[in-house]
């Protein structure tokens, strides 16, 4: 009999058991369902020129927003991905060039994208007239090309072009808006006015949510060390902690409203979550001066630089020593002399207000770029390359 019971006991406690895993496993089992759910709903975004800078803090900003972020890759003898290092398990990266269509073709076929942000460019100003042809493929074609796609294969997908102050080039106003006419000074500027173009253009003729962004320049710790910017902090960095005596430079007197990169991919985003699609200007309503740039430089460092001589002879120096040579080598066949932007369209629709300002962008860099300095020494690729 109490043999009996006690098996009975052992027999209920098994059936307890059992049950609770059946529910322990029900319970995984919708948890699943729910992260699946929530996968789905995810908006998904593919972003061209994921590699470059700006390429990279968007894809930071989406990821940050719960967006699944593709991004396109192009092959290269090397697989450089240092900007995306540390993303590189959050998105997923697709084979392709803006200049295949096949390969946009299968991409937007392969993702499904609802947004395209097309970042892809051929864009340091100077190789445009070294390479002008391969700069109007990519540039301007290339552009044609994702819109050609998009019309085709799902012309519901939101589409964002990285047009350019240098559209404006020999500015015919002062500051410049989204209603100052162009007058490109480069093979750069004149691609990205067609790129500017055929995006408004795909947008009216075909009902296409495509927008442009205007954007200044804009720079970061990971900006190229061929563009003005970050040659100079870089080299600042570099004479501070006694790698090089002095850098050479091109046109002192441009000026341009420079803005961090990090403060402009939001922008990009809120163009394409409006109602209707638009153009919009990008910039910091301030400008200034490349020699200023490289002062403001050297005082991150407690080194407060005096000019001396004129034109090609001005050279910078500290204590005594020439730290800064102007070389005609950097001077451009035509310059863009004077950039300003308004962005008061952007302020008032998008609520687009840049946060950082001159003087933090500049220390950001120059700090960054005497760290990793401090941190790795001088790489090899900045031992081969001293002429850009
Ligand atoms: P970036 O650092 O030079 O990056 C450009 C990106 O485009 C790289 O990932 C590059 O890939 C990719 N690319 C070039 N040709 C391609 C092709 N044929 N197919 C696919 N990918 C290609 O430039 P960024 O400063 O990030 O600028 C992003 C975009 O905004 C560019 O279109 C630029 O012209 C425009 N923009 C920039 C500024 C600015 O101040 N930064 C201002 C206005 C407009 P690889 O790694 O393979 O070279
Ligand atoms: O030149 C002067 C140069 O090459 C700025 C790209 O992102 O922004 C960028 O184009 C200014 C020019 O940029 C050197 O002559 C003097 O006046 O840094 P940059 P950029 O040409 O304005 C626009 C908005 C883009 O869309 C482009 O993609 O600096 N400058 N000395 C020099 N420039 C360089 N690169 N190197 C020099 O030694």
């Amino acid at each position: 009999m109490k043999n009996k019971v006690s098996r009975g006991v052992k027999d209920a406690f098994l059936k307890i058991k059992q049950d609770i895993n059946i529910l322990k496993e029900e319970l995984t089992d919708l948890k699943k369902d729910s992260t699946e759910n929530k996968n789905t709903l995810k908006k998904r975004a593919l972003v061209t020129g994921l590699t470059g800078q700006d390429g990279a803090y968007l894809a930071e900003f989406l990821l940050k927003k719960g967006y699944e972020v593709y991004g396109m890759h192009r092959r290269t003898s090397m697989e450089i991905f240092d900007r995306i290092s540390p993303l590189r398990k959050k998105i997923t990266l697709v084979d392709g060039d803006i200049t295949d269509f096949a390969s946009i073709v299968s991409i937007l076929k392969e993702v499904q994208p609802e947004e395209i942000y097309n970042l892809a460019g051929q864009s340091f100003v100077p190789a445009s007239w070294t390479q002008p042809i391969s700069t109007a493929e990519i540039n301007a074609l290339g552009v044609m090309k994702i819109l050609e796609a998009i019309r085709l294969i799902n012309p519901k997908i939101k589409f964002y072009q990285a047009s350019t102050s240098e559209m404006f080039g020999k500015v015919r106003e002062n500051p410049q808006t989204e209603k100052t006419p162009f007058y490109p000074r480069s093979p750069y500027g004149v691609s990205k006015v067609f790129g500017y173009f055929i995006t408004k253009n795909y947008r009216e003729s075909y009902n296409l949510f495509a927008c442009n962004g205007i954007l200044f320049n804009h720079e970061s710790p990971t900006r190229g060390k061929q563009f003005v910017t970050r040659k100079i902090t870089h080299s600042v960095a570099k004479i501070k902690l006694g790698y090089q005596d002095f850098f050479e430079i091109g046109n002192l007197n441009s000026k341009r409203d420079w803005g961090y990169a990090g403060d402009y991919v939001e922008a990009m985003w809120a163009m394409l979550q409006r109602n209707k699609p638009d153009d919009y200007v990008i910039g910091t309503g301030k400008t200034h001066s490349v020699r200023e740039f490289i002062e403001e430089s050297f005082k991150v460092v407690g080194m407060h630089i005096t000019w001396e001589g004129k034109g090609v002879e001005e050279v910078g120096k500290f204590e005594g020593k020439v730290v800064v040579k102007v070389s005609p080598k950097f001077y451009r066949p035509v310059e863009v002399e004077y950039l300003l932007a308004n962005s008061s369209k952007a302020k008032k629709e998008l609520k687009w207000t840049p946060k950082t300002s001159f003087k933090e962008l500049v220390k950001m860099m120059v700090e960054s770029d005497l760290n990793h300095l401090k941190k790795y020494g001088l790489m090899e690729s900045d031992k081969s390359r001293l002429d850009i």
